[in-house]
């Protein structure tokens, strides 16, 4: 019987790390490489959830343009809309990336009814101020079985500093997008997707996530770190021959 690959990534990781972080390098945005994907879901938790968006098609999330098409989870009427108070949206790749993932870019296109992620049902109305009140920070995770199941991962944003003080559009009018950054605690590799997920915001269907684009920035694993890489790559060989 075949391991799972989660367990060998994760046990190499902190390892790589400490010697990638000492080193200077070049992020590129390796978002448009991969497949974008959207949805709601029951809770943050390690399911995909419900891919859904109301118009459009994904690809406007990583097709490089931050200004728009903007794509939504608003819901109402949908068979989901009273079970999944959660949204997501984020990148995955056909392969485990080799490259190291330190941030996401993320463009939150904020409607007069939602939009954002915040408390469900909540919002200051038709051009009105977000304030810190009604915003809470996404949870970052990352899937190393290509989008079916996921795990949080620890990272820092800006998110709320961001979005408060975002004046809202008037009913119906053009959505306020705003890019906020969210910097991974430990850089990774070997995941083939990531997302940040979390509760939605505003009151139209309870909440929903609005989204312009998203970034996903890579840097190249440094010589050093490649021979970690390896060393903690054949070890985990051993061990599982031995194991065998
Ligand atoms: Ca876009
Ligand atoms: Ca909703």
């Amino acid at each position: 019987m075949n391991r799972p690959p989660r367990w060998s990534s994760c046990l190499f990781l902190p390892s790589i790390v400490l010697t990638f972080t000492a080193l200077e390098a070049n992020a590129v945005n390796i978002a448009g490489s991969g497949t974008a994907i959207m949805g709601v879901n029951t809770g943050i938790n390690s399911s995909l959830g419900t891919p859904y968006i109301q118009f459009g098609t994904t690809t406007s999330i990583n097709d490089g343009n931050t200004v728009g098409p903007t794509v939504d989870t608003y819901n109402g009427g949908q068979p989901h809309e009273a079970t999944s108070p959660v949204s997501y949206s984020g990148i995955t790749w056909a392969a485990p990336r080799t490259d190291f993932i330190t941030t996401l870019s993320f463009t939150n296109a904020a409607y007069f009814d939602g939009g954002w992620f915040g408390p469900n049902n909540s919002g200051p109305g038709a051009s009105g101020t977000l304030t810190a009140g009604f915003i809470i920070e996404p949870t970052i995770q990352i899937t190393l079985d290509g989008g079916t199941t996921w795990a949080d991962i620890p990272g820092t944003s800006n998110y709320t500093a961001t979005m408060s003080g975002a004046v809202l559009p008037f009913a119906f009018g053009p959505p306020t997008i705003l890019t906020s950054t969210f910097t991974l605690t430990t850089p990774i590799t070997g995941v083939n997707g990531i997302r940040l997920i979390g509760s939605e915001g505003g009151t139209a269907s309870g909440g929903f996530l609005g989204v312009t684009e998203i970034g996903v920035n890579a840097e190249a694993i440094p010589e050093p770190a490649s021979l970690a890489l390896a060393g903690f790559a054949g070890v985990l060989l051993l061990r599982r021959r031995r194991g065998a």
